[in-house]
C-alpha cells in the first residue's frame, strides 16, 4: 500500500485531499518536527526533509506537490482530478497547480521567515508590506479567473482545486482579509463544503480552516 508523509496545516493538505477525494487506500504517516514525529524517516526519503512525500505501491519515492498530485489523479482516471494526457485542459490544470506551487505558495514564505532574514523590524516590516502587495494581486487576479466557475477549471475539481484551495487557506493566517472577493469566498465554501475535504480537514485539525 503506499505511504503517504505528511504535516498537518502545511502544503501537504493539497495531496492528502487528492488522495481521500480519489478513494484511494494509503497509508497515512503524520510528521511532525515540534514533536519530532518521524522526522529521521521524512529524512531519509527526502534529504530536502519537507512533506509531502509518497511512497508509491512499488516502493518508489516521489517528492514535490505538483509530482504527487499528477500522480495521483492518474491512479484513478475515472474521478477526473485531472484530464487525459495529450489533452489541452490537462495542461491548462497543470498551469493552475504550478501558479499554486510557484506564485501563491511562495507568496506566503517571507511572511513566514521574515524574522530569520532580518533581525531589523524596518526591514521585516518592509518584507512583509511587499509580500502582502503581492498577494493581494495575486487575489485578485485569482478572483477574476473563478467569475462564472464553480471550481478553477470550470464545472469539475480538479487537483489545481485541491492545491488552490489549501494555500488560499493560509491567508487567514497571516491576516490577510479575503471576505471581499465574493468569488474567492464562495469557491473556498464550496470546496470546504466537500466531504473529502471534510474529511481531511477534520483528520488536520483544520475545521475552522474558512475565514
Ligand atoms: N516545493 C515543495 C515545497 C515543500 C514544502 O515547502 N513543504 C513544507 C510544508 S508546506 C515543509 O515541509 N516544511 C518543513 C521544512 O522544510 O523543514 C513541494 O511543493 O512539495
Amino acid at each position: 500500500m503506499m505511504k503517504f508523509y505528511f504535516s498537518t496545516a502545511t502544503c501537504s493538505t493539497a495531496c492528502h485531499i487528492a488522495i481521500e477525494e480519489l478513494g484511494l487506500d494509503y497509508t497515512p504517516i503524520e510528521v511532525s518536527w515540534k514533536r519530532n514525529l518521524n522526522v529521521a524517516e521524512l529524512n531519509k526519503l527526502n534529504p530536502l526533509g519537507s512533506v509531502p512525500v509518497l511512497v508509491t505501491d512499488q516502493g518508489k519515492t516521489l517528492t514535490q506537490n505538483t509530482a504527487i498530485l499528477e500522480y495521483l489523479a492518474d491512479q484513478k482516471p475515472s474521478a477526473q482530478l485531472l484530464e487525459k494526457q495529450g489533452t489541452f485542459e490537462r495542461n491548462e490544470t497543470m498551469s493552475w497547480v504550478a501558479f499554486v506551487a510557484s506564485d501563491l505558495q511562495k507568496a506566503f514564505t517571507p511572511f513566514f521567515h521574515a524574522k530569520n532574514i532580518t533581525a531589523s523590524e524596518t526591514n521585516q516590516k518592509e518584507i512583509i508590506d511587499f509580500y502582502t502587495k503581492k498577494l493581494h494581486d495575486l487575489l485578485s487576479y485569482i478572483e477574476d479567473k473563478l467569475t462564472n466557475k464553480e471550481y478553477i477549471m470550470g464545472k469539475n475539481f480538479t487537483i489545481a482545486d485541491a492545491y488552490l484551495f489549501t494555500i488560499l487557506g493560509w491567508t487567514k493566517w497571516v491576516k490577510i482579509n479575503t471576505k471581499d472577493h465574493k468569488n474567492i469566498t464562495n469557491y473556498m465554501k464550496r470546496v470546504y463544503d466537500r466531504p473529502a475535504v471534510q474529511k481531511v480537514l477534520n483528520k488536520e485539525g483544520l475545521i475552522d480552516y474558512l475565514q
